[in-house]
C-alpha cells in the first residue's frame, strides 16, 4: 500500500516536470514501467524538433533513483542531440530515422565529462548528422584544444552499442 503511494508521488512529480519541457511533452508520451523506471517515446514530426539540453535540465530535477528509457523516431523532424548524448539518469536510448543537428557541438565541452555516464544501451538506426561548417571546423581536435574524454569514449558503461546505417 505505502509502495503504491510512493510510486504515485514519484509518478506525478516526474510527469509534472516533463510537462514543463514544451516540445518534448507535445511530441512524446511518458509512462512508468517499473518502480523507478520511466519510458519516453517520441515521434518527431514535420518541422518539429527537440533538444537534448532541455532533457538534461529535466532529468537534473528528478530524484536520483529514477531511470529513463528514451526512444525517438523521426518523421521528417530534427533532433538537436550532441554526442555522446549524455544526460543524468538516461538508461537506454534508441534513435531511428532522425537527422541529428548539433552532433559535434559538445566535442570540446569540458562540462560534459561531469554529467554522470548512465547510458547502458544505445542504438541508432538510419540516422544522419547535419554538420554546419563552423561546427565541423571547431570540433577538430588540435594540440591545445582536444576533444573531451566523453566524446572520444562515448558511453563507457554501456553493455550494448548498436549503429545501423549511420551517415
Ligand atoms: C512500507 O511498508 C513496509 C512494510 O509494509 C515497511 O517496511 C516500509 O518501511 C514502509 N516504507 C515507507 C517508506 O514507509
Ligand atoms: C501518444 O499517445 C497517444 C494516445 O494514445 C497516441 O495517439 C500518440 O500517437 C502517442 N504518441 C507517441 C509519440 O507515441
Ligand atoms: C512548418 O513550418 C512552416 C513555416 O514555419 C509552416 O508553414 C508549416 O505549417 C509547418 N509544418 C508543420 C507540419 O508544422
Ligand atoms: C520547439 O519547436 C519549434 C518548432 O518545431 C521551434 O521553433 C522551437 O525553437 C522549439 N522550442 C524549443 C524550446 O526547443
Ligand atoms: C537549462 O537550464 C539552465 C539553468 O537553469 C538554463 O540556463 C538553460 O537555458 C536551460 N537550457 C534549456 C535548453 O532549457
Ligand atoms: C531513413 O531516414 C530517412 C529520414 O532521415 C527516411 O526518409 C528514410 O525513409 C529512412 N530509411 C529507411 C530505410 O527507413
Ligand atoms: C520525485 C519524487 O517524488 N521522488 C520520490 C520518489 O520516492 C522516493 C522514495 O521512494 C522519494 O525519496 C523521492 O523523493
Amino acid at each position: 500500500m505505502n509502495n503504491s503511494i510512493e510510486t504515485f508521488a514519484n509518478f506525478s512529480g516526474v510527469m509534472n516536470e516533463f510537462e514543463s519541457i514544451k516540445n518534448w511533452s507535445r511530441l512524446c508520451n511518458i509512462s512508468q514501467t517499473g518502480h523507478t523506471d520511466f519510458n519516453i517515446v517520441c515521434i518527431i514530426i514535420g518541422n518539429s524538433s527537440i533538444k537534448l539540453s532541455e532533457f538534461r535540465n529535466f532529468t537534473d530535477k528528478i530524484s536520483s533513483n529514477i531511470r529513463f528509457d528514451l526512444s525517438v523516431t523521426c518523421e521528417d523532424g530534427i533532433i538537436h542531440f550532441p554526442w555522446p548524448f549524455r544526460a543524468d539518469k538516461l538508461h537506454r536510448i534508441y534513435i531511428k530515422d532522425c537527422r541529428i543537428k548539433d552532433y559535434r557541438t559538445d566535442y570540446k565541452n569540458p562540462l560534459i565529462d561531469s554529467i554522470p555516464d548512465t547510458i547502458k544501451y544505445l542504438q541508432m538506426e538510419n540516422v544522419t548528422t547535419i554538420l554546419r561548417i563552423k561546427e565541423t571546423y571547431d570540433s577538430i581536435p588540435i594540440a591545445d584544444s582536444p576533444i573531451t574524454r566523453a566524446t572520444e569514449c562515448g558511453p563507457e558503461n554501456a553493455f550494448s552499442i548498436i549503429r545501423r546505417g549511420k551517415r
